[in-house]
């Protein structure tokens, strides 16, 4: 599926995001950026120790990476040239801000990436795993803050790559309700 706007090219893709050829690949990651298990653990995997290293620096640095928020690395031996790592919230009952904070991942990962001048990006969906965020509801934010975005920056394509059937299907709708 594949949506124009403006001059980006919104796109979904089924698939193992390790293995997108983009600029940047984001990673779902936890506050510690010391790697996990999900999505992070495949892109520390694939992409070797440098992704690691980079990560120790900057929690050295700046301390642990707040929910929200994100920081780029390069990406080893990935075919993305960036990792883009976020921490999404750990959902609990929606009332916690959740979705405020799932959106400032999108938001600031988009940011962080256009600022090391990556001209594509591919997101997971963030937080829908051991974070436990109801699918439903994090494409809503995942494709409506995405989209209200792409206009401030000046990537030609941002992709969403969705690790089953059934989680394409859900972004699928969500885009086709905003896009
Ligand atoms: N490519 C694309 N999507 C994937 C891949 C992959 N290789 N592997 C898993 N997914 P999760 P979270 C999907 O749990 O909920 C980690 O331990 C997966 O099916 O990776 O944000 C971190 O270190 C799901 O739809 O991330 C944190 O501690 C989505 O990626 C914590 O998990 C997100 O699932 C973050 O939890």
């Amino acid at each position: 599926m594949e949506r124009q706007i403006g001059k980006t090219r919104l796109l979904l893709v089924q698939g193992d995001i390790t293995r997108q050829a983009v600029d940047a690949i984001v990673n779902a990651a936890n506050s510690s950026l010391m790697g996990g298990g999900g999505v992070d653990g495949a892109i520390h995997r694939a992409g070797g120790p440098t992704i690691l290293a980079a990560c120790k620096e900057i929690v050295a640095r700046d301390g642990r990476l707040p929910a929200g928020r994100a920081v780029v690395t390069p990406g080893g031996n990935l075919p993305a040239r960036w990792v883009v790592h976020t921490v999404g919230p750990i959902y609990r009952d929606g009332g916690l801000g959740e979705a405020a904070t799932l959106a400032s991942c999108y938001r600031e990962s988009l940011a962080a990436a256009a600022e090391v001048g990556a001209r594509s990006i591919c997101f997971p969906s963030i937080s829908t795993g051991a974070y436990r965020y109801p699918i439903e509801a994090a494409a809503q934010v995942a494709v409506t803050t995405t989209v209200a975005e792409i206009p401030r920056h000046d990537f030609a394509e941002v992709r969403f790559c969705l690790f089953s059937e059934r989680d394409l299907a859900v972004y699928q709708a969500a885009i086709a309700e905003v896009a």
